[in-house]
């Protein structure tokens, strides 16, 4: 309670100086969400390189009047800084690659010299206006469903969930049932319950589970051995003091406090707008399942966070009110542009139902289809008669190909009831996406990198404040 107390009065009186600073300067905090895999790392580092060259953001009407753009040192001198520089050169050098997974958090200060529009420009002069920008590794946002729950909850929740997944977890839970959680405390059996459990995390992970918990054991960070990531989740029973059942409760708790709730408290709390990053491709290629496992995942997350009001992260951490919130599907340049609508009208249906179970009142929102990184280019075909969409580019492995990535279906209700039911396969037939390696050396004078739409997301995400 007083730690909670401490952080709120911390927080007002931080908000009391940016208060007065942002007279001046204002400052936009963007909140780059999304699960592991779902393009942050690419979406901040080309969206930073475009607001920095703004020659491809057409979509960005703001975008004559910024006279200068500049990366400028962030306000949180303990957070690492985004490898900015280190990103953009290996996806857009001579020998292209796409980033590693993030590992931790890190932070990025945009500015931007803005002349204002009308009467007042000719006046005033230019303002500035700051972007910060957090990445971070998108196993640590899963915590948000664990934050809330006692100890017996998760473990009740974590447990039915691996149920279902009894290729990747049996040997925990065959570990978990015959553990004697009543008796004595014992350092050893807890390192092997929390090894098991880890492992089957990842496996589950990896058959495309996605509400599972904590993000830190599929990425432990610097925490990696420690007690507060040597515990896990046991069927009810005694948990008498000094018992292994007691103690595992007692490092859960130490993990919500000192882990993941200093995590969202420090850095989803003063988050002005927020971009939900989702690879639905990716989950259309795993199957109904995936789809269905990654709509409830990002429905959980938008409850905790309640973009339009405050929700009970809020009230737990401090967040601060989002006013637009962006829903983007990732990667569309695997598609022919044909494709694209029905891409977005998929998500669409995905966000209309996180929509209707999270409290949106007061938030603005919007999705889109777009590619951070550009790594196909198009082509038509002749074939029978009709002409066939192609998208070209290099795969991972080397090969140059062109390939014909087929149809999305036109009825995402279709899709969605599929998943929902949790079928096995889609209803016709499953979908292939072939991963494609950034295209060599695309950087123009004037231009960051070849992109989908990336303007269309910076005019909702900062083009009222510019
Ligand atoms: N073709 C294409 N692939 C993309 C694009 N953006 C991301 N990808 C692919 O998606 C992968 C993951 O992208 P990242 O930006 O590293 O994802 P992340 O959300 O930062 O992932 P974590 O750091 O693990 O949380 C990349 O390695 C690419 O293979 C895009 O615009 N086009
Ligand atoms: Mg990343």
């Amino acid at each position: 309670m007083i730690g909670r107390l401490a952080d709120a009065v911390t927080r007002g009186a931080e908000g009391i100086v940016q208060g007065v600073g942002e007279v001046f300067e204002p400052t936009l905090r963007l909140g780059v969400t999304g699960l592991s895999r779902s393009g942050k790392t690419v979406f901040t580092t080309s969206l930073v390189a475009n607001l920095l060259e703004r020659g491809r953001m057409p979509g960005l009407s703001a975008a004559d009047r910024i006279e200068a753009a500049f990366l400028q040192p962030q306000p949180d001198d303990t957070v690492p800084r985004f490898a900015y520089e280190r990103h953009l050169a290996d996806m857009t050098g001579p020998a292209p690659r796409w980033p590693d997974g993030t590992r931790a958090t890190s932070e990025l200060r945009l500015s931007m010299r803005v002349r204002p529009t009308g009467l007042l420009g000719g006046v005033t002069g230019a303002r500035v206006l700051h972007v910060d920008i957090l990445d971070y590794p998108g196993e640590w946002l899963l915590d948000v469903a664990l934050l809330d729950r006692s100890w017996d909850e998760w473990s009740a929740h974590v447990l039915a969930r691996l149920e279902g997944w009894p290729d990747a977890a049996a040997p925990f839970l065959d570990a978990a049932r015959a553990a004697q959680a009543a008796a004595k405390f014992d350092e050893p059996e807890a390192a092997r319950l929390a090894a098991l459990y880890a492992d089957a995390l990842q496996a589950a992970r990896d058959a495309g589970a996605y509400d599972l918990t904590p993000g830190r054991f599929l990425l432990p960070g610097d925490l990696a051995g420690s007690p507060a990531l040597t515990f896990a989740p046991l069927p009810p029973g005694d948990a008498p003091r000094g018992s292994l059942r007691a103690e595992m409760a007692r490092r859960f708790e130490a993990y919500k406090r000192g882990v993941a709730r200093p995590f969202f408290r420090d850095h989803f709390a003063r988050i002005d707008r927020q971009v939900v990053l989702l690879d639905v491709l990716g989950a259309l290629q795993r199957g109904p399942r995936a789809l269905e496992e990654m709509r409830g995942a990002v429905t959980d997350i938008l409850r905790a966070f309640r973009p339009g009001r405050a929700g009970w992260l809020a009230s737990l951490v401090g967040l601060k009110r989002t006013d637009r919130i962006l829903f983007a599907a990732t990667k569309a340049d695997h598609l022919h542009h044909a494709q694209h609508a029905r891409l977005q009208a998929i998500l669409d249906a995905m966000v209309r139902d996180a929509k209707s179970r999270a409290d949106f009142a007061g938030a603005e929102t919007k999705t889109l289809a777009l590619a951070s990184l550009r790594a196909t280019t198009e082509e038509e075909r002749a074939h029978g008669g009709a002409t066939v969409g192609l998208v070209r580019g290099r795969l991972t492995d080397g090969r140059a190909v062109s390939l014909d990535p087929g149809a999305l279906p036109g009825d995402p209700s279709a899709l969605l009831a599929a998943a929902a039911r949790g079928d096995a396969e889609w209803p016709g037939g499953a979908f292939g996406v072939e991963a494609f390696a950034p295209a060599p050396s695309t950087l123009r004078a004037g231009s960051g990198p070849p992109h989908i739409r990336l303007d269309r997301a910076a005019e909702f995400l900062l083009g009222d404040r510019l």
